[in-house]
């Protein structure tokens, strides 16, 4: 079977995009290497150091240290493992916010270590007299998310790490998606601004490289000691990610993607983007619709189900949060066009006698 893969045109709810075309070319090109085994694939090897000093330098972080996984996934997980890996609690616990991304439950899961949720207040983000309460001599790892899957949010990073330190715990950064957009905002966010342990940080979303480049950074060579473990057979002597064989397409579209867009190209898709979300919010708002406004370039509003429905069927490709809004990010292939041609489909919808807006 010849399958074609989907195009972008309706594609509102999604963090992946179309790659930049050098990050689309640099992936084609090393298809068949594998960063997993540095010492076969040595081009790749020096591509992803490269890889790791490009994030640093997004990130703030002196002396890098990461690798370039799977995804924000796999780098979720490697936070908690370190973390756990480095205490001597028997019964370590982890505090992620209630926003944070659901690849937390799957680090929990795999990992043994419970998991402790702290609410969101009224402006989503992280209740900190609630992770305080939480936090205790068992706390291996506090987690604040750079831009929510949800809401497109920002913990407050500097009192999350105060909490962390109080407890002695390790301080993550999830910066899966907003990694390539925060850059351009005033959030305190960078290694050099708040004391970060771990951060996860994602080429293959906002960072406009193919499918798979995910990104898990951190400030201490203990931590990823932490990860490793003996590869007696493989001419390297040992191993901190946790699959194997990984993708060299990843790698090096994420290096062609950076090289390609930073800064200035990620600043202007982040004004571009914003733009689109605030433009969308309005729009939103002028008919009448309750839109969460966004402070980053992702939106959410109160849509009643039969006009979700509808636009699903019309082939928009939506989501919605778990609170049941309309979820929309404006990720680099969202036009203001397809924006618009959304609304009109909306309006139509609308006039129809039997949609119960
Ligand atoms: N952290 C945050 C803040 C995320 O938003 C995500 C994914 C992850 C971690 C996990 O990253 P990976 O999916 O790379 O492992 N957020 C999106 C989500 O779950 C992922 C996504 C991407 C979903 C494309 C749909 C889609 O079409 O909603």
């Amino acid at each position: 079977m010849r399958a074609e893969p989907q195009d972008f045109g309706r594609v509102l709810s999604s963090m992946c995009t179309t790659p930049h075309p050098a990050a689309r070319e640099a992936a084609e090109q090393f298809l068949a290497t594998n960063p997993g085994d540095p010492d076969t694939y040595q081009a790749v090897a020096d591509l992803e150091a490269e890889a790791i000093s490009q994030l640093a330098e997004i990130t703030g972080l002196v002396n890098p240290r990461g690798y370039v996984a799977s995804g924000g996934t796999e780098a979720n997980i490697q936070a908690v493992r370190a973390a756990r890996n480095l205490a001597a609690t028997p019964e370590p616990n982890v505090v992620v916010p209630d926003s944070g991304h659901f690849s937390f439950q799957k680090a929990a899961g795999v990992l043994n270590v419970e998991l402790r949720t702290a609410p969101t207040t009224d402006e989503y983000r992280v209740d900190l007299d609630a992770v305080s309460a939480l936090a205790d001599e068992d706390t291996v790892l506090i987690v604040g998310v750079a831009g929510t899957t949800e809401y497109g949010r920002v913990d407050p990073l500097g009192e999350l790490s105060r909490i962390a330190r109080d407890v002695d715990a390790l301080f993550h950064v999830d910066a899966a998606w907003g990694g390539f957009v925060l850059p351009f905002t005033d959030y305190e966010w960078r290694f050099d601004q708040v004391p970060i342990d771990t951060m996860t940080i994602d080429p293959h979303k906002m960072g406009q490289a193919s499918v798979p480049a995910g990104g898990f950074l951190t400030s201490s060579s203990d931590i990823l000691d932490a990860l490793a473990i003996d590869t007696p057979y493989l001419e390297s002597t040992d191993q901190a990610t946790l699959t194997g064989t990984r993708s060299g397409a990843g790698v090096a579209s994420a290096v062609a993607a950076m090289d390609a867009l930073w800064p200035e190209g990620y600043r202007e898709q982040y004004d571009q983007s914003m733009r689109n979300a605030e433009w969308l919010a309005d729009a939103f708002t002028e008919r009448g619709f309750d839109a969460v406004s966004p402070t980053l370039p992702l939106l959410a509003v109160d849509l009643p189900d039969g006009l979700f429905a509808g636009l699903r069927e019309q082939g928009w490709r939506i989501s919605r949060t778990s609170a049941g809004e309309l979820r929309i990010v404006c990720m680099p292939h969202v036009t203001r066009e397809q924006l618009s041609a959304f609304m009109t489909d909306l309006d139509a919808l609308r006039a129809r006698p039997r949609t119960n807006s």
